[in-house]
């Protein structure tokens, strides 16, 4: 209940890991941004995998422990004061990924999530239960319940074919260099979108796109059966924060994932794979940073309202003066 006298606000975003957790800890974090705001993560789980038994889900780890204070600043995923003593133990046993770097303390969440889910329990409700432990300051929930995972399909360097590999494969062993010439969801043709992820768009203030990946993590998730339509048709405004400055990702290799669906590295471009709310895309105001100041006029003939701020995340304060303007704009466009 809202016990304060300012205005609630709900907000909800779909987000990858790292930069969509750090957007939303400044969104939620920061004394910048000057509402009450309600906010529901909608979190990618296409990059979840199965490493040594346990179900590991990257996104829903990276953004529960960013917003519940245990990530490693210095990595961006894992915990903070983390060992790998157990990996280095597997590694003698020359058990595979070697290349997968599972944290001891990390292990522990994955213990409590894989023993939940072979008790029965849904992923959002295992989701809901870690967070009792993180207390992230938003409703987590995952894309899906379901099992849904980006695969890769490579010219494999070990054999003389075309295979498809796991996305944490082609992403840390090979770090994405293997050029992609698709991206495959395991298990959508039977995925649903999980409790509450239709409702949380269609009854939001304001739904904001953070400048996540925008293929293998926002896209992911709105290929989800019925997240993509929710986005069209819900009553808020959709306001979306270039991933892209200068004609590159401001961290990770979106890139390297834009150029496998045909989509050139900019911030015009990205908008455009959007697609205006208008011409039946998915976004009414786009956000991109001073530098690409140029590409305005392009993206307003697209149909998106746009403007250009600052958008290095250099501190939670600085990403919550991103989040403050992109609320006043998407809400003062109405
Ligand atoms: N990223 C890496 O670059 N190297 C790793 O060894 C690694 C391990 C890992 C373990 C747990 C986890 O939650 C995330 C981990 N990540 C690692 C990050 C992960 O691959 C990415 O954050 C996402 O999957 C892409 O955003």
């Amino acid at each position: 209940m809202n016990t304060s006298t300012r205005p609630q606000l709900q907000i909800t975003t779909l987000a990858g890991g790292i930069g969509g957790a750090r957007f939303i800890r400044g969104l939620t974090q920061s004394d910048l941004v000057g509402r009450e705001c309600d906010v529901t993560v909608i979190a990618n789980t296409g990059d979840d995998i199965w490493v040594h038994g346990l179900r590991v889900c990257p996104d829903l780890d990276t953004l529960m422990y960013t917003l519940g204070g245990g990530i490693s600043a210095e990595r961006g995923w894992g915990r903070e004061d983390e060992t790998f003593t157990t990996k280095a133990e597997l590694g003698i046993y020359g058990v595979e990924p070697t290349w997968f770097g599972l944290g001891d303390k990390d292990i522990a969440t994955h213990l409590v999530r894989t023993t939940s889910l072979q008790a029965g329990y849904t992923l959002s409700q295992v989701t809901e239960a870690l967070c009792d432990r993180w207390q992230p300051g938003v409703h987590l929930i995952p894309m899906s319940d379901d099992r849904c995972e980006t695969h890769v399909v490579v010219d494999h360097p070990e054999k003389d074919s075309r295979a498809a590999i796991h996305f944490q494969e082609w992403w840390i062993k090979y770090h994405a260099s293997l050029p992609a010439h698709e991206f495959i969801s395991v298990g959508l043709d039977s995925a649903k979108p999980a409790p509450g992820v239709i409702d949380s768009i269609m009854n939001a203030d304001l739904v904001i796109l953070p400048p996540s990946n925008p293929v293998v993590s926002i896209g992911t998730i709105l290929n989800i059966p019925g997240v993509a339509d929710a986005l069209r048709n819900t009553p808020a405004p959709v306001v979306g924060i270039s991933p892209i400055v200068s004609n590159a990702p401001v961290r990770g290799m979106a890139d390297a994932c834009l150029k496998a669906i045909g989509v050139e590295t900019s911030a015009a471009a990205v908008a455009q794979h959007y697609g205006a709310r208008i011409n039946g895309g998915l976004i009414d105001y786009w956000l991109i940073d001073e530098s690409d100041s140029a590409a305005i006029p392009e993206i307003e003939a697209a149909g998106i309202q746009c403007i250009a701020v600052p958008l290095m995340m250099t501190d939670i304060d600085a990403t919550g003066d991103m989040a403050r303007v992109a609320i006043d704009f998407a809400l003062s466009g109405n």
